[in-house]
């Protein structure tokens, strides 16, 4: 059965099939609109497809207010929420999001394998308690290295209210990464749905059965309208993307010193004691440092923000990792104006 959608000025027939990748609702008869498919037998849409086959990403911008409906019809539940967040970009706003979701809730810190070995993980689970968020439990997991998986899967069983379990959180999170190994791990089903490091590679709601007990739902993320993901070309994202342990990098620093990263971000040490800061970023990213760099103008057209560090604190570049420092200092940032920075307490 067709029926129609309109999109803008395009009315186009959509079918009421969902793509298994993405969700999207397929549709054949307009290559330039989400959802096409050359024929409707296909269980994935055109876009899935190359991702899937290729590694052809292609970019979607998606707006939240379709994802803040889905969240918001996730809090009238009364289902149990795993919240899916990156180590490597926690939330600014995770707050509000708990706000919006009052349901019972595990949050689950993912990619632990990007961070370094040494640090440990009861470190990370009491930062985030100590946002008293009122999670059930906070549970960290590798989803690529199939770490802690199995103690996950035993506490949903124990927290969940309901056969259904909703996966939510910020793009790029993992959230689809993590049901597919739920899928892999405790199902025998072959559907996989569609990973990316891309933003907003899911695009509705996917339900899965993994068992008579347990029923998951994928949601689309919520955009991170800040992150420097949406800005660089795709090349550039997966170099940003770290799949590997990061090697944190150490730069003994001092007054009238810069720390330049590829050509998209300078930090300069403007007013403050010799100090430390640690880059946790993918190790592939280019780094530089400039000694003296009072008169060197590299990137200085990038709008900047001025910080008052205090002591401990890390400096967070949305998508791209964060930079602890240790001492109180002033630091100019330079980066692209769409691009949010921020400081938090020091998280490892
Ligand atoms: N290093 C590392 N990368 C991971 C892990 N889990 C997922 N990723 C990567 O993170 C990226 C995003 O994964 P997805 O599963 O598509 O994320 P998502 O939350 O479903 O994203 P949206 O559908 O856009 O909301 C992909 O490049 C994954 O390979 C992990 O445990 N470690
Ligand atoms: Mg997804």
């Amino acid at each position: 059965m067709k029926k129609e959608a309109n999109l803008g000025e395009v009315v186009i027939m959509t079918s009421e099939k969902k793509c298994m990748g993405c969700g999207v609702l397929l549709q054949d008869e307009n290559i330039l609109q989400e959802g096409y498919t050359t024929s409707l037998e296909n269980d994935i849409c055109q876009r899935c497809f190359r991702m899937k086959n290729y590694g052809e990403y292609q970019m979607i911008a998606k707006s939240n207010e379709e994802y803040l409906s889905i969240l918001k019809s996730v809090g009238e539940t009364k289902d149990l929420v795993l919240y899916i967040t990156d180590l490597l970009n926690v939330d600014k706003d995770m707050e509000e999001i708990r706000k919006a979701i009052p349901n019972k809730m595990i949050l689950v810190l993912n990619k632990k394998d990007a961070l370094p070995k040494s640090v440990k993980e009861e470190k990370l689970i009491n930062y985030f308690k100590d946002l008293n968020l009122n999670f059930e439990e906070i549970i960290v997991v590798s989803v690529n290295k199939n770490y802690n998986i199995d103690y996950l899967l035993k506490r949903i069983k124990y927290y969940q209210t309901s056969k259904t379990v909703y996966a939510v959180g910020h793009t790029n999170a993992g959230k689809s990464s993590l049901i597919n190994k739920l899928i892999k791990n405790y199902s025998d089903k072959t559907q996989e749905i569609t990973m990316s490091p891309l933003p907003s590679t899911t695009l509705n709601t996917i339900t899965i059965e993994i068992n008579d007990y347990l029923t998951l739902i994928d949601t689309p993320g919520l955009v991170d309208s800040g992150s420097i993901l949406n800005i660089v070309d795709p090349k550039m994202v997966k170099k940003i993307s770290p799949v590997k342990e990061i090697k944190p990098r150490t730069y003994q620093i001092r007054r009238n010193q810069s720390i330049i990263i590829e050509d998209f971000l300078r930090i300069d040490y403007v007013e403050g004691e010799k100090n430390s800061f640690t880059l946790y970023v993918a190790n592939g990213l280019k780094v530089k440092r400039l000694l003296n760099s009072t008169n060197k103008e590299d990137l200085k057209d990038l709008n900047k923000t001025t910080y008052q560090v205090k002591y401990g604190e890390d400096l967070v570049v949305s998508g791209l990792g964060f930079i602890k420092m240790v001492d109180k200092c002033e630091i100019d940032v330079y980066i692209d104006k769409r691009v949010d920075t921020f400081l938090r307490r020091n998280m490892i």
